[in-house]
């Protein structure tokens, strides 16, 4: 067997199925193993942000590791902006780089890059392989620190003569690492400020968004009065009918300080205390209110649930019942076709058990909103902010969960950053419907340009954030890679469109050109 033979079984002895790859010559002989096993499925995406956003959608929903194949420094700088997402949303990823040969670094070819030094800002553990015999149980090292709780970004960088020398039999099976159990103190302290009167908030985020973590909290909050919020972008959340409720912290600073400007303590289980997306001029970063006394339950690291089961227990609110979401439908429009008859459209249709994927951005709080007490679904949000994530998290996403429907609600700005998904999307048949709303610009940055203060708003100003002229056509572009495509133009329109996509399976992508 040579390295990247026995590095493959290894990787499938230790849970990591998929591999989302964008190779080239130095991946060669990783690309020709993975030919020859039937136990990995490739699947090429063509271009490397997509390898890495799919990783983390992926990751999201299995719960586990897939691989990316990249292509020396430069394949994982383009893999990078989807990989810093997937650190802020704590997903397990691996990431296989491929590097020259050992002896072929020094002649500085025109692919020789840092690949450490690319690797480290976007990953938890880098390693690059020494030889050929190493190579097993350093995928093996690399699966566990993958698999670290929540997840973690590892990057092993394999030199070509690593993957071609034979090598040693394939590692069996890992033991994976378990999340950290809360210690007693934790739990007794915040126990002690959720009975001691004073006005209490409690923010979850990570592990602790799980359909049971969400039953346990709302016990806790039944119990002692406290309100609970999730971060507003997250991983990973359940929602919908037999969930229950959480709020959900505002994007702006305004609204997020409103939220919590009763708080005389703030408890944090699986997030910290919650800052400003971005800093504005005059106005706080951190949302708590100064003086507020914090305390976190549960790092993000830590296991979440048995934080809150632990509470409970200490609370003594283990027979109340959870009080869960009762499913309430908003109907369907009529007329014009904006992100709230969108909404509306959404929330009526989606069908049981979906999972959708968020970079709908300034056009996604009407179908947030509306959804709550939908049919029960998954949620993932963009965690890192580099817009380009959605069309690769739904591939992931899809891959991890064929039998649930996958909607990915997509601004049309962020959508061409990775369009390149759809190609994917229709090779591997995935059952994804997105939706693309078009309001031909970046309109989230219209609105911050107001509010960071800058004070032009002359033509030349606005047609940096601007996306018409010329208009573009996410209907050719789709069909164009092989996905079926529609153009909804009215809420009738829409609601059509959206309820038969509904009801079958596929790729399918619905351009929603809002009336706005
Ligand atoms: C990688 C990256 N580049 C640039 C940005 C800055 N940015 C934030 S939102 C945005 C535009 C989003 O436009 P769109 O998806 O159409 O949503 P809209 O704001 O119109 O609702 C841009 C360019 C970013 N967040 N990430």
């Amino acid at each position: 067997m040579n390295g990247a033979e026995s590095m493959l079984e290894t990787l499938i002895n230790n849970g990591v199925e998929v591999c989302f790859s964008n190779p080239g010559t130095s991946e060669m002989h990783m690309v020709a193993a993975m030919g020859k096993t039937q136990g990995m499925h490739s699947i090429l995406a063509l271009f490397e942000g997509i390898c890495s956003g799919a990783a983390d959608g992926y990751g999201r929903m299995a719960g586990k590791p897939a691989a990316t194949l990249l292509h020396l420094g430069p394949g994982l700088s383009n893999a990078s902006a989807n990989l810093h997402n997937a650190r802020k949303a704590h997903s397990p990823v691996l990431n296989l780089i491929g590097d020259h040969a050992t002896y072929h670094k020094k002649y500085d070819a025109p692919l020789n890059s840092d690949v450490v030094g690319l690797s480290n800002p976007v990953s938890h553990w880098v390693r690059t392989v020494a030889d050929a015999a190493s190579l097993p149980g350093d995928a093996a090292d690399a699966v566990v620190a993958a698999n670290v709780k929540p997840g973690q970004i590892s990057t092993l960088i394999v030199p070509a003569d690593c993957a071609w020398d034979e090598s040693v039999a394939p590692e069996g099976a890992r033991e994976m690492p378990v999340a950290p159990k809360v210690s007693d103190d934790a739990v007794n302290t915040a126990a002690k400020m959720l009975t001691n009167g004073k006005t209490t908030m409690v923010m979850m985020s990570n592990m602790a968004l799980t359909e049971e973590c969400l039953e346990l909290a709302d016990k806790i909050a039944n119990a002692t009065g406290a309100r609970f919020f999730s971060d507003t972008f997250t991983t990973r959340i359940a929602r919908g009918e037999g969930r229950c409720k959480i709020e959900r912290l505002g994007y702006f600073s305004e609204q997020a300080t409103e939220q919590l400007k009763d708080a005389e303590q703030v408890v944090m289980i699986g997030t910290k205390a919650p800052v400003g997306f971005f800093a504005y001029p005059g106005k706080a970063s951190e949302f708590c209110p100064q003086g507020a006394s914090l305390h976190t339950l549960a790092e993000f690291n830590e296991d979440a649930e048995d934080a809150l089961q632990k509470l409970v227990d200490e609370l003594d609110a283990g027979s109340l019942q959870p009080r869960k979401i009762l499913l309430k439908k908003p109907g369907l429009a009529t007329g014009s076709l904006t992100p709230e008859s969108i909404g509306m459209a959404f929330a009526e249709l989606m069908p049981t058990d979906s999972i959708v994927v968020d970079e709908a951005a300034t056009s996604g709080g009407f179908a947030t909103a509306l959804s709550e007490t939908a049919e029960p679904h998954d949620w993932l949000s963009l965690t890192g902010g580099s817009i380009g994530f959605g069309l690769p998290n739904a591939i992931g996403a899809a891959v991890a969960c064929p039998d649930r429907k996958v909607i990915c609600l997509h601004g049309d700005g962020g959508a061409m950053y990775t369009i390149q998904s759809l190609w994917t999307m229709a090779r591997e048949n995935l059952d994804i419907c997105t939706v693309i709303f078009v309001n031909r610009k970046y309109q989230i940055l219209q609105i911050e340009l107001a509010r960071v203060g800058a004070q032009s708003m002359n033509k030349k100003t606005l047609d940096m954030l601007d996306l018409s002229n010329p208009d573009l056509d996410f209907v050719q572009m789709s069909q164009g890679m092989g996905v079926r495509a529609v153009r909804a133009n009215t809420a009738e329109e829409f609601n059509k469109l959206f309820a038969s996509a509904m009801s079958v399976k596929g790729p399918i992508l619905i351009e929603a050109v809002l009336d706005i």
